[in-house]
């Protein structure tokens, strides 16, 4: 099992488990669509917000500039970038590590050449040209599966084993990102809970997690403020804190190396309580 996760010339200790907190900057993302954009990046905002997060314990940040909850709109190249540039800057004068949630290859190498520590693909690294964007740099990735696109992929996810299709989809890549020459330690793996997923689905491989794993790589999880958290707890987005970081203690006691959260704070106070009982020498 890969100990440490190099994101260009950040290492991350992943001896416990690691907060990566969300920032949006998006005007539709699900859960915080607009907070931190509305007819244009709110550079203060964001500030403020990732400082409250590094505060409350995130380890990284992820900043997305395009929503991909079911059936929204794709957006260019450009008004990516146009979103993300300039807060990404903002978050590297930070002392954090930083990740850029994008699928485009233009955007991952703009954020690259501004110095980002980790690309968060949720098309997996499927597209070629996103390969190579990344290859010849010093950035972690992160590997998500996703079973077809945003638009549609909600409307009838079918597997035969989701567990074992996953797992599969992110061996396949994982070597290929190996064969590229991308280090095991650059590489972390994510089952993409919702994406292409029925709650069934979903509870399958959070009961399986540990199976997902290939190669020993890392696991990062994101599950916070889902639908099928909604499902279960019955509320709206705003009231499942409660119900996302019980999934994420869940999935830190299945493995899981890095939680991708909105809630960093309360997270953070569940994960003490968590290493307090499972690990007693470390609290
Ligand atoms: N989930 C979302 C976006 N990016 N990346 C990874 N690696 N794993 C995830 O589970 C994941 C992700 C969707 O959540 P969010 O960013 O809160 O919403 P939106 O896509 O609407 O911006």
């Amino acid at each position: 099992m890969t100990r440490t996760l190099n994101c260009a010339h950040r290492p991350l200790d992943l001896r416990r488990p690691r907060i990566m907190g969300i920032l949006n900057i998006t005007p539709d993302s699900f859960s915080d669509g607009g907070h931190l954009y509305r007819r244009g990046v709110d550079l203060g905002q964001v500030t403020e917000a990732a400082i409250a997060m590094i505060e409350a314990g995130a380890d990284l940040l992820d900043i997305g500039g395009e929503s991909t909850r079911p059936g929204a709109d794709p957006v260019s190249d450009d008004e990516e970038c146009r979103r993300v540039m300039p807060a990404l800057e903002r978050l590297l004068d930070l002392d954090v590590i930083v990740s850029v949630d994008t699928r485009k290859p233009h955007v991952a190498r703009m954020a690259i050449q501004a110095g980002v520590h980790l690309v968060n693909d949720v098309t997996g690294m499927t597209n070629p040209e996103m390969l190579e964007a990344v290859a010849d740099s010093k950035v972690a990735i992160c590997i998500m599966h996703m079973q077809g696109e945003p638009g549609t992929m909600q409307v009838d996810p079918r597997y035969d084993d989701v567990v074992s299709e996953v797992r599969g989809f992110l061996a396949r890549q994982s070597e290929r990102c190996l064969g590229a020459g991308i280090g095991p330690d650059r590489l972390v793996l994510d089952p993409g809970f919702g994406f292409g997923k029925n709650i069934d689905h979903n509870l399958a491989l959070l009961r399986g997690l540990q199976e997902v794993r290939v190669h020993g790589l890392p696991l990062l999880v994101g599950l916070s403020r889902k639908r099928m958290i909604g499902s279960i707890t019955d509320r709206a987005v705003a009231d499942r804190e409660i119900g996302s970081v019980v999934a994420a203690m869940l999935a830190a006691q299945r493995g899981a190396d890095i939680l991708r959260v909105h809630d960093v704070g309360a997270t953070i106070d569940a994960l003490k309580m968590l290493a307090a009982v499972e690990s007693p020498g470390l609290s």
